[in-house]
């Protein structure tokens, strides 16, 4: 397929060939149940104890929890989602200026995920952008809609210090000091996805994204709260995640179970679409500093036994995880293990 955007307007009345899953690997969407039992988490509450204990139990026993009560003001999260729809609203011209393939742009619109690598597209357009730091990433964001750079601004800004709070709560929720993660991270970068899924005319057919692990350390999503679509795996079986008010989701990401000594799992989720509704999500990518070694503390491994994986650093890591497809048999950190 010559890769191009989906949301160009264009309404589509079948899907398109390139798009169509084999029958062994479609969503099934019937059979997919909701999550009643989501962790929510009022992460505001004050009683850092309760926090981490609630925040270590959702790692065990999900990978993901949500968050409420979180400190990014409403009007800041409001218009981060108004930036978004406006920015996909734009005339097609206008977007292809952004486009890209190629995975180590630090801003570039794109379709799919990896159209070089992959066999089969999925139904999802995204501008991805680095965010940290800021002074020096913003300058090259768009400028059309005018209030771009101000509204996205405020908006990482904001969720970053949510993130460098959940980290600390998950490191304590590890019996860890509460910076020791973060010192191991780094100095984190920040990246961001704003996903745009147009309406699919075929949702049975296809994924917007396809069942996958993160390869950083922490996301921290905002859902569409009208329209569905985020799905994870709990105990072998997909189930949907009901978007909550005012929550952001929290998924633990490869290196967070790299570095908890495989303790907590990055968890596996995929997003699937709709006949009716288009659909936004903004993922917010926390990811170690390039060079930081990402190896478990000493007081997670066992007395004489090996760390679960190798020590390497996240550029290695990154680099890895672009060279191929989303959907490959084999996972990613399977290449890192000791
Ligand atoms: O759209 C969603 O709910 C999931 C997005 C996602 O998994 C991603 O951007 O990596």
């Amino acid at each position: 397929m010559a890769a191009k955007v989906i949301s160009s307007g264009f309404r589509y009345t079948s899907l398109p060939e390139s798009y169509v899953r084999p029958v062994t690997d479609r969503p099934n969407l019937s059979q997919v149940s909701e999550c009643d039992d989501v962790p929510v988490i009022d992460i505001g509450c004050g009683d850092r104890e309760l926090i981490s204990k609630q925040i270590g139990d959702a790692c065990r026993h999900y990978g993901f929890f949500q968050v409420i009560n979180h400190g990014v003001p409403d009007e800041i999260v409001k218009k981060m989602q108004q930036v978004g729809r406006d920015f996909f609203e734009l005339p097609l011209e206008e977007k292809m200026k952004l486009y890209s393939e190629d995975p180590t742009k630090t801003m570039r619109l794109s379709t799919s995920f990896n159209v070089q690598k992959e066999k089969v597209h999925n139904w999802r357009d995204y501008l991805r952008l680095h965010c940290h730091p800021l002074d020096k990433y913003s300058p090259e964001w768009p400028s059309n809609p005018a209030y771009f750079k101000e509204y996205v601004g405020n908006y990482v800004t904001a969720v970053r210090d949510l993130g460098m709070r959940v980290l600390e709560s998950i490191s304590e929720s590890l019996g860890l000091q509460k910076d020791r993660i973060i010192k191991i991270l780094g100095d984190q970068g920040q990246h961001m996805a704003i996903n745009h899924y147009p309406v699919c005319p075929e949702p049975e057919l296809t994924f917007g994204l396809p069942g996958h692990t993160d390869p950083n350390a922490l996301t921290i999503l905002l859902q569409d709260t009208l329209v569905s679509g985020l799905q994870v795996l709990k105990d072998g079986k997909w189930v949907a995640v009901k978007p909550h008010p005012n929550a952001f989701v929290i998924n633990i990401g490869d290196q967070l179970e790299a570095v908890s000594n495989g303790q907590y799992k990055s968890v596996w989720h995929r997003a699937v679409v709709n006949s009716d509704k288009p659909r936004m999500s903004i993922a917010s990518f926390l990811c170690p500093c390039n060079d930081s070694i990402l190896s478990a503390p000493k007081e997670l491994i066992k007395d004489g036994s090996k760390p679960v994986f190798k020590d390497f650093t996240y550029a290695e890591y990154y680099k890895k995880f672009w060279s191929r497809n989303l959907d490959q048999e084999q996972h990613c950190l399977e290449f890192f293990k000791n």
